[in-house]
């Protein structure tokens, strides 16, 4: 029987700008806090699943339909969704704070992360300033428009699709260079300020979270004293991979835009086939290891069979189903958005929603029928299918074991769909031409090498960057020097154009007006070849010992028991430390390059040797 105990009712009214809210009271029953704790948590777990499905509904608005009024409403909910999470933040820590004598761990590590505020910390006012900038920096650089090349045509060139395309497919220097340098002073230059007084608020809520930089404060989502040494560690361990596969690829443009090349051994950033030379997959056709044999480009096949965005989601569904994982529910194909509105401005940039309520998860993505975005929707399906396995959990662990894993599901699946066994499974390739043999694999493992490790060196510096500015080891006047600076010592790179501290070429990327985080990337990379191998094992079709089962041919298509692997790990959310969730799910506690060195070890050696023979000594000054 419980004894009587002395009750204490905090009631607490939060309001914002029109909404109110009543908290639930925490009752300080001082012989049992620990269940006080635990039935509050359950409680405002629903307010704050409710306030989170009113911002995002406001926030998707305002990404699929770009104007004021939805500005409005956006900013106005993000506010008040702030303001709820600092009420609680503060009820939380002031009721329990001496309460380190609490037993249950999984209590622990709620308050634990609840005590984390992050940009919700920041005084009301200067919170709202914070979101303003991000929105405005975000609508800059959804908005930019550029001008044609050599024309007097309209300046009416959107980046999505106009210069990715042309990106993607023109091999014409000059117009490369036009529009490369267009877009990097159009959507970039214009926000510097901006993004200084963003960084300056960001280390303000930082502080307020008793940390002493945003960058800090980011990497807290990997829970390791030694991320940021891991991450070199793994880096040290890939580079002379990128180095080989930047010499091959330097060689070979060199051939196509001789004029271009100087002694440095960089390459222009503008000829990898992609804006940000961030994976140059784009580029593949200029440098086939065997062009007799068949390649992975399947755009042209897509096209030529009718493929449409539809039809790519229904793709991508219908692998996820086979392993017996969870289907897009009827909401998801009734309120995604998967090809761009003609009438509207939106946000372009490829995300997957979650509602926060169960039932509404939904893609925004303006899918273009190629390769690349076959792969981009296994990518964003990847993001639905972590939410609808962890949705039963309480909100504070419904997101990746770290930010990591969340970008890893949808590419791990891509590493199968993507083998010429399974394009050719869908249709795809052709049955009659032969894809067993070491040249086809050469050319497969150099198409996938362009993509993944072309992009390592991109995704690690993109925060280096951030760090490096968030802890005030540059200031603005070295926003741009800076960033090129880690371009060319990371990725063998240089600018194609005059670059001087006018420019903020680093704002031409997503990610920076965005405010997202980017090593999850990097370490995506890494982990999702750690993931490949562990389901290809449990579905039996890779195995260390048989040279007729390599890792980068497995298919993991209609495996029940991968599917099942891959879903115990997906269904704990960030209920446990990730190091947890990856022994479920890979047997390994550890982050580590071993797989993705296995999977690329033919294309390593042959292209070792053709380096040599090319006389290409691989790195640069
Ligand atoms: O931003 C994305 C996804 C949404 S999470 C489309 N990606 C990074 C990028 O585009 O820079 C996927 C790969 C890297
Ligand atoms: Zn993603």
């Amino acid at each position: 029987m419980k004894m009587e105990t002395l009750q204490i009712s905090i009631f607490l009214l939060a309001c914002s700008l029109s909404a109110c809210w009543t908290l639930p009271s925490i009752r300080k029953n001082e012989n049992d806090l620990e269940s006080e704790a635990r039935d509050y948590l359950a409680e405002i777990d629903r307010l704050t699943s409710q306030k989170c499905y009113e911002s995002t509904v406001a926030e998707w608005d305002y990404a699929t339909d770009i104007n004021t009024q939805n500005e409005k409403a956006k900013l106005k909910m993000s506010l008040e969704l702030a303001k709820l999470t600092k009420e609680i933040w503060t009820n939380v820590t002031i009721t329990f704070k001496e309460r380190q004598d609490f037993k249950d761990p999984d209590l622990l590590r709620k308050l634990k992360k609840i005590r984390v505020l992050g940009s919700a910390a920041l005084p009301d006012d200067e919170y709202k300033k914070y979101a303003q900038l991000e929105t405005s920096m975000t609508k800059h650089y959804s908005t930019t428009k550029v001008c044609p090349f050599e024309t007097r045509e309209a300046c009416i060139y959107s980046l999505e699709p106009d210069l990715t395309k042309i990106m993607r497919e023109s091999r014409y220097e000059g117009a490369l260079r036009h529009f490369w340098t267009q877009w990097h002073d159009k959507s970039g230059g214009p926000i510097k300020k901006s993004y200084k007084q963003f960084i300056e608020i960001s280390n303000q809520a930082a502080k307020l979270n008793n940390f002493n930089d945003m960058g800090e404060l980011w990497l807290t989502a990997y829970e390791s004293e030694t991320i940021k040494d891991d991450v070199e560690q793994l880096w040290q361990t890939l580079k002379p991979l990128y180095q080989n596969i930047h010499a091959y690829v330097r060689a070979k443009l060199r051939n196509v835009y001789g004029d271009q090349f100087s002694d440095d051994g960089l390459i222009p950033a503008h000829l990898l086939g992609n804006m940000w030379a961030q994976s140059w997959e784009n580029i593949y056709s200029l440098m086939v290891p065997y062009p007799k044999k068949s390649s992975i480009d399947v755009t042209q096949e897509m096209i030529k069979q009718g493929y449409t965005p539809l039809k790519m989601f229904q793709v991508a569904d219908e692998f996820f189903t086979s392993m017996g994982l969870i289907p897009m529910p009827n909401e998801f194909w009734k309120q995604s958005l998967i090809e761009k509105p003609k009438n509207r401005e939106v946000v372009c940039h490829a995300s997957a929603w979650d509602f926060c309520n169960g039932k509404d998860f939904r893609i925004k993505q303006c899918t273009r029928v190629t390769t690349k975005d076959l792969v981009i929707v296994h990518h964003e399906m990847g993001h639905i299918q972590y939410q609808l396995q962890y949705k039963h959990q309480p909100y504070i662990y419904r997101e990746g074991a770290n930010p990591g894993f969340h970008e890893a599901v949808g590419d791990t699946i891509a590493l199968s769909v993507i083998t010429p066994k399974h394009l050719r499974k869908i249709g795809l390739l052709d049955k009659t031409v032969p894809i067993d043999d070491h040249e086809t694999s050469i050319n497969f493992l150099f198409a996938m090498a362009l993509e993944k490790i072309a992009f390592l060196p991109f995704s690690y510096l993109i925060d280096k960057y951030r760090w490096d500015i968030f802890d005030g080891t540059v200031d603005e006047s070295q926003y741009n020097t800076h960033w090129w600076k880690l371009r060319k010592e990371y990725q063998g790179i240089k600018p194609p154009s005059v670059r001087t501290e006018e420019h903020f070429d680093a704002g031409a990327k997503f990610h920076i007006p965005a405010n997202v985080e980017y090593l999850r990337y990097f370490v995506s990379t890494v982990i999702q070849f750690q993931f490949h191998r562990s389901l290809c094992t449990e579905a039996s079709q890779y195995s260390p010992e048989d040279p007729a089962k390599p890792l980068h041919n497995c298919d993991i298509y209609g495996s029940k028991v991968a599917g099942a692997k891959l879903a115990d790990g997906l269904s704990m959310g960030s209920s446990r430390k990730w190091p947890e969730i990856m022994k479920v799910m890979t047997g390994q506690e550890k982050m580590d390059a071993s797989a993705i060195r296995e999977y690329f070890k033919p294309l390593e050696d042959w292209l070792t040797s053709v380096n040599e023979k090319m006389r290409e000594t691989p790195g640069w000054n």
